[in-house]
């Protein structure tokens, strides 16, 4: 199919125009190029927020509103060419969330799914559906889908983490229902760890029946992920792309941990990976390590804590100083469900 970029337009042709205008038509055939592009044409662009950078804004923000008043203290990461859209790419929300010592984030819920993956402090909690867990250093977290949810810090220092949340997705398809439960703190019927301890462990109740989008287990610890990563380098040679690379699985039938968002933890070695590009733009953040990653002739360079994204469909080549851990999330199980997800790897 042609990409009708350039139908000239003339005199009789910019009347009609005009003309149907007032009907609320408008000719496919002035826009057809853009509409049906041979390739993903994104705003998105490569971006890297170093993490000191956000926590010196986060610290000041902590002085000028308590997260009671703003509900989630939060600074969303806007993609540069996505400003005033509170958006990372174009389907999915990044934010850095803080809560001090002391401070509840209040119980509230909503159709938007969010992850959280800790980036500094140590013994926070959130509650979701009725159970508390205990937030380290690089633990993957899942809020459901309207699960209640409260933050909560008990400990003496400062907590951050990386929201992620589908609420663009949501949006396009105003979806969006939120509701706050009316108190700080849920009620707590479960004990800490209920979850892991029932689903964790590749044993399930028998007769469970929980809901198949969303993983039973909501938090998924570092020290598990590590040991697995550690376990595969031994076991095998990396992949030239991904290094060893593997993918969070909610345990009642294999697939995605989330419904929305494919979420991902790699080991890479020092020296450069393979180019690769796939249509699920992606957010990463460096859990261990540092290095660089090329994204088209766009240098990011990084370091634990800092966050950057690889737009659709843009070739990315990662060149690890050190041997380096990057946790990753996109829109991929979504593009999967509905047959767009493509990658390719080397040059091609
Ligand atoms: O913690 O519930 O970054 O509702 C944005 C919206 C975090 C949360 C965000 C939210 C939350």
């Amino acid at each position: 199919m042609s990409t009708n970029e350039s139908v000239t337009n003339t005199p009789e042709r910019q009347a009609f125009y005009d003309k149907i205008d007032k009907q609320n038509l408008t000719p496919l055939w002035s826009v057809l190029g853009e509409l049906v592009t041979p390739e993903p044409r994104s705003k998105c662009q490569p971006f890297i927020w170093h993490f000191n950078g956000i926590r010196t804004a986060m610290v000041e923000a902590g002085g000028l509103i308590t997260a009671k008043e703003a509900e989630r203290r939060v600074l969303i990461l806007e993609n540069p060419g996505l400003r005033g859209e509170s958006k990372i790419t174009t389907s999915l929300y990044a934010g850095v969330q803080l809560v001090l010592p002391g401070e509840v984030a209040p119980a509230h819920r909503h159709t938007q799914s969010a992850l959280r993956f800790v980036l500094e402090g140590s013994g926070a909690h959130t509650a979701v559906s009725g159970e508390k867990t205990i937030m380290e250093y690089g633990d993957f977290v899942i809020t459901p889908q309207m699960a209640w949810h409260d933050h909560g810090n008990e400990t003496t220092e400062p907590m951050f983490w990386l929201d992620g949340l589908d609420i663009p997705l949501v949006s396009f398809l105003d979806a969006s229902f939120a509701e706050g439960l009316g108190q700080d703190e849920q009620e707590i019927t479960r004990a800490t760890g209920q979850s892991y301890a029932e689903y964790g462990h590749n044993l399930m109740p028998v007769g469970a029946s929980g809901s198949r989008h969303v993983s039973p287990i909501f938090n998924y610890p570092y020290e598990q992920s590590r040991t697995t990563l550690e376990a595969m380098k031994k076991g095998g040679d990396p992949d030239a792309c991904h290094g060893w690379k593997l993918r969070y699985t909610n345990p009642l039938d294999g697939g995605y941990a989330m419904p929305t968002i494919g979420t991902f933890i790699q080991l890479l070695l020092a020296g450069s990976s393979a180019p690769y590009r796939s249509t699920d733009a992606t957010i990463f953040t460096c859990v261990e390590g540092s290095g660089s990653s090329q994204v088209d002739d766009i240098v990011l360079e990084w370091g634990p804590k800092d966050i950057f994204v690889v737009p659709s469909w843009k070739s990315v080549v990662h060149t690890p100083h050190t041997e380096s851990v990057l946790f990753s999330y996109s829109d991929r199980p979504v593009q999967e469900k509905l047959g767009l997800w493509r990658e390719s790897r080397g040059d091609a």
